[in-house]
C-alpha cells in the first residue's frame, strides 16, 4: 500500500442564495409593499481532525470538495435556507496550505479540531431590504456572493516518535524490520526506501513507540539530489532522530565524514524551513529533535577497528554513539532501552 502523505484539492464553498423580489399581495391589504427575503448563506467547506484516520488516502480520488449553495429568499420576508456546510475528516497531524501562496492555513494537532478552509458566500438581500422613504417599491434584489474558491494542499506529517535518518544502505530498514513487525523493502543498493514506513516498537515495560524509516540522504539532498530532503518533514515532529551510520568496510568514507554529510543536510533543511516560516511571518518551526547516533553493521568489522571508529567519533563530536548489528542483534536491546528512556523522560 502506497503511503500517501500529500494531497492537492480544489475547495469550493457554496454560492450565496439570491435575494427575492416580491410584493405583498393580499386581499384587503392594498399596496402591501415589498417583502422579498434575503438569500441564505452558501455552505462552508470545513475540515475536522480525527484520530480515526492515519493517511490522506481518501483524497486520492476525491480531488474536489464543494459545499451546497445557499437557497433563494422568498416572499413574505422569508430568508432562504443556508447551504449545508461540507465537513470532511482529515487525520490529526494534517497541515493545510494555500497552494498558491504556500501559507499555512490550519495545522491540525488535536482530535476534533475544526477549521473553515473556504467560506460560503453571503446571501443576497431581498427587495424588502432596500425600502427607503423615497424608494418605496424597489424592484430589485441582490444576487448572492460567490463562495470562496481555492486550491489547498494537505500535508500529513507522520506522527512518529523516532525518525531513522542516514545515508542510503546504512541499514535503516533492516533495523526497523528487526525491532518491529513492519516489513520494509531491504536491499544492498542505495535508495531502496522511497517512501516512509512506520513500525511500532514494543520493548520491555517501556510504552510502545513509533519508528519511521525514511529514505536515505546524500550530499546535496537539499538541492534535490538523490531522493531529496523533503522526507525530513516526517522527522520534524519526532522526538528523536536516530542517525544511523554504517561501519561496513565497503564504505568509501569514514563514519565521521558520513556523519558530517548528513548533519549538513539536516541543518540546510531546518534553515530553509526557518526562512520559509520567517518569510511568511508565521511561527518558526520546532527545533531539530534530539539525536541518537548509531554505528550499524558492526558484525562486519573487527573489534579493534570498531573501537577506533568509536574513539574518533566521540572525541571529535563529543557525543555518544551506540554500536549495533541488526544481523546478530548485538546491542539492539540496549539501544531500544535507551530510546524508551529518552522518550519517557
Ligand atoms: N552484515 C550486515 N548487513 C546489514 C545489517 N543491516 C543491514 N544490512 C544490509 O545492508 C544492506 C542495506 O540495508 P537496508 O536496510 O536496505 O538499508 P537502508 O538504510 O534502509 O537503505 P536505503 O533504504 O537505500 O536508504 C542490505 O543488504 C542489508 O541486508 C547488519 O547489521 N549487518
Ligand atoms: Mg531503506
Amino acid at each position: 500500500m502506497k503511503f500517501i502523505d500529500e494531497a492537492i484539492l480544489e475547495v469550493i464553498a457554496g454560492h450565496g442564495g439570491k435575494g427575492c423580489v416580491s410584493f405583498r399581495r393580499e386581499k384587503y391589504v392594498p399596496r402591501g409593499g415589498p417583502d422579498g427575503g434575503n438569500g441564505g448563506r452558501g455552505g462552508h467547506v470545513i475540515l475536522t481532525a480525527t484520530h480515526n484516520m492515519s493517511t490522506l488516502m481518501d483524497f486520492r480520488y476525491k480531488k474536489e470538495l464543494a459545499a451546497e449553495v445557499g437557497h433563494k429568499g422568498m416572499g413574505g420576508q422569508c430568508e432562504g435556507r443556508c447551504g449545508m456546510d461540507l465537513v470532511v475528516p482529515v487525520p490529526v497531524g494534517t497541515v493545510v496550505y494555500d497552494n498558491e501562496t504556500n501559507e499555512i492555513m490550519i495545522d491540525f494537532t488535536i482530535d476534533g479540531q475544526q477549521g473553515i478552509i473556504a467560506k460560503g458566500g453571503r446571501g443576497g438581500k431581498g427587495n424588502a431590504f432596500f425600502v427607503t422613504s423615497t424608494r418605496q417599491t424597489p424592484r430589485f434584489a441582490q444576487a448572492g456572493e460567490e463562495g470562496e474558491k481555492k486550491t489547498v494542499r494537505l500535508e500529513l506529517k507522520l506522527l512518529a516518535d523516532v525518525g531513522l535518518i542516514g545515508c542510503p544502505n546504512a541499514g535503516k530498514s533492516t533495523f526497523l524490520s528487526v525491532v518491529s513487525k513492519a516489513r520494509p523493502k531491504i536491499a544492498d543498493y542505495p535508495f531502496t526506501t522511497v517512501e516512509p514506513c512506520l513500525g511500532v516498537v514494543q520493548y520491555g515495560d517501556c510504552s510502545p513507540f513509533v519508528v519511521a524509516d525514511l529514505p536515505g540522504l546524500i550530499e546535496g539532498a537539499h538541492e534535490g539530489r538523490g531522493m531529496g530532503d523533503r522526507f525530513l518533514k516526517h522527522a520534524e515532529r519526532t522526538r528523536i532522530m536516530l542517525h544511523m551510520i554504517s561501519v561496513s568496510p565497503e564504505e568509501e568514507t569514514t563514519p565521521l565524514e558520513r556523519y558530517a554529510v548528513i548533519k549538513k543536510e539536516v541543518a540546510s533543511y531546518y534553515r530553509a524551513r526557518e526562512q520559509a516560516a520567517t518569510g511568511l511571518g508565521t511561527e518558526t518551526t520546532a527545533a531539530c529533535p534530539r539525536e541518537i547516533v548509531v554505528f550499524s553493521k558492526i558484525d562486519l568489522i573487527d573489534a579493534a577497528t570498531l573501537a577506533e571508529f568509536v574513539r574518533d567519533f566521540t572525541r571529535t563530536t563529543r557525543s555518544e554513539v551506540v554500536p549495533v548489528s541488526s544481523a546478530t542483534g548485538k546491542n539492539v536491546a540496549v539501544l531500544l532501552k535507551m530510546i524508551g528512556q529518552a522518550l519517557n523522560r
